[in-house]
């Protein structure tokens, strides 16, 4: 079987305490893990097959502050995951301008907006109205997720690794 090896970096943006560093620890270990994790790159590696073709593909998961100097970085990744707090209005307002300024630059970018702590849908300060609005308004997909019991997150793992898959093999069947 033809193997491929990919690397793909994923920055995670969104307000402080929005659950980035949950909404991670759970993508890589399936496991709530500690949210008091450092900031730095954690890899996962998984391997997919599709049409008679094995990708072995490595995933750097990369926190950071919102925005502002990090654009390079932020703007150079393979995927854009914003995370707002279903429990707080705020951070849904700073995903919003989070999408602002990432169309600003032009990204090519794969976005998607990353809604979590689904498990305190009873204290949620904004719902599906609001997420169709943004996502309409900014062009992005969002996913209703949780950190904490891992609700939705195996949904978000297969459309993230399926559409950089997709971006991945049209432009290797354009170059070749
Ligand atoms: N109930 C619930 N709590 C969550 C969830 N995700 C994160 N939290 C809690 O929210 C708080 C912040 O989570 P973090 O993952 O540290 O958020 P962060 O965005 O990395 O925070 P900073 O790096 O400080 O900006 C912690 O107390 C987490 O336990 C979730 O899905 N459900
Ligand atoms: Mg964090």
């Amino acid at each position: 079987m033809d193997v491929t090896r990919v690397t793909w970096k994923i920055s995670v943006l969104g307000a402080l305490g929005a659950g980035k560093s949950s909404i991670i620890s759970r993508m890589i270990y399936d496991s709530e893990g500690s949210a008091s994790q450092p900031r730095s790159i954690q890899k996962k590696t998984l391997s997919i097959s599709r049409g008679g073709r094995k990708v072995m593909v490595d995933l750097l998961f990369l926190e950071l502050d919102d925005g502002k100097n990090n654009e390079k970085l932020i703007m150079g990744s393979n995927a854009i995951l914003v995370v707002s707090d279903l429990t707080d209005a705020g951070s849904l307002r700073s995903a919003d301008s989070t999408f602002k300024i990432i169309k600003k630059f032009n990204s090519k970018s794969l976005v998607f907006l990353v809604a979590t702590k689904l498990d305190r849908k009873y204290e949620a300060a904004y719902w599906t109205r609001e997420l169709d609005e943004i996502s309409k308004r900014d062009d992005v997909r969002y996913f209703l997720v949780s950190a904490k019991t891992g609700d939705g997150v195996s949904e978000l793992m297969e459309s993230l690794t399926s559409n950089l898959l997709d971006k991945f093999l049209s432009k290797k069947e354009k170059n070749a």
